[in-house]
């Protein structure tokens, strides 16, 4: 149905072109377009936007009859075949000129992620996955870290449940979870934390309140990367909404310390 291998590599000339396209943005943060999304702590700038259209026209052309998923234009088409596009991730960081921002793909073949990528343009590092094939950083392969305790363990999460306006945020998780960690890390974007867990420079991430273009391709980098991903349960009922992902080594450790704040279900 799709050359998945044909697939990768246009996948791989895309998001660095995307990448490409927004760094020009980034020369001209001072001046850039900012709109308020759904509450006014919530934005999207030209370049998301900018990214966004840029990636469905590449796809439109090659792939017809693809259907896609974007974070600003929501989802087209109707195919097993379903690319899933987050243009900016950590656009916050973006517009701060901060480095920790990527452009975020996933090919979805059948419900089932086959391919993802995620670029981060300021550092020019360029995260790839094929199910069954591993995850590699600018081709080299990658692999979770060995660490064994939570309390060796860098962790890393968000808070968007704030901007959004919740109730339920994640501060009360982020107390408890800092008194068994040996330190926090907040970068920006989901994809990229994620990417972070699946080249071992992190041993965990958690978020909740996220939507699938966040984590879609992040996802399938750390489990090929030999990690362990879930919702905060333990199950993947809960996926892409809720994600705790880990090494695997101390997924049960941070579980424990998670459960007690999964609200009813
Ligand atoms: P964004 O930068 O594309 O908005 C940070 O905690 C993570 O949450 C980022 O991946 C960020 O993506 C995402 N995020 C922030 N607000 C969000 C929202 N309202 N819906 C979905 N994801 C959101
Ligand atoms: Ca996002």
């Amino acid at each position: 149905m799709i050359n998945v291998h044909e697939a990768s590599q246009f996948l791989e000339t895309i998001i660095r072109e995307a990448g490409a396209l927004s760094l020009e943005y980034r020369k001209e943060l001072k001046t850039i377009r900012v709109e308020q999304k759904a509450t006014d702590r919530d934005i999207v700038t030209e370049a998301d936007q900018a990214v966004e259209s840029f990636l469905r026209k590449e796809i439109g052309e090659k792939y017809p009859d693809h259907a896609v998923l974007g974070e600003e234009e929501g989802e087209t088409g109707s195919s097993p075949c379903r690319w899933i596009i987050d243009p900016i991730d950590g656009t916050i960081a973006f517009l701060h000129g901060q480095y920790q921002y990527s452009v975020s793909i996933a090919l979805e073949v059948e419900g089932r992620t086959e391919l993802a990528a995620v670029f981060a343009p300021a550092l020019n590092d360029l995260f790839t996955a094929r199910r069954g094939k591993g995850a590699f950083l600018n081709g080299t392969p990658l692999h979770v870290s060995d660490t064994e305790k939570i309390g060796d363990a860098v962790f890393a999460s968000g808070f968007p449940c704030i901007r959004a306006g919740m109730k339920e945020t994640n501060l009360p998780l982020f107390s408890e979870m800092m008194m068994h960690i040996r330190d926090f890390r907040r970068g920006g974007s989901a994809a990229l934390e994620l990417c972070f867990v699946a080249s071992g420079q992190q041993d965990g991430y958690w978020e909740k309140h996220i939507e699938i273009y966040d984590v879609a391709a992040g996802i399938l980098m750390v489990e090929e990367a030999g990690g362990q991903v879930s919702d905060y349960r333990g199950g993947r009922e809960g996926l892409p909404t809720e994600v705790l992902a880990t090494n695997g080594r101390i997924h049960r450790q941070s579980l424990d310390v998670i459960r007690p704040f999964t609200s009813s279900r």
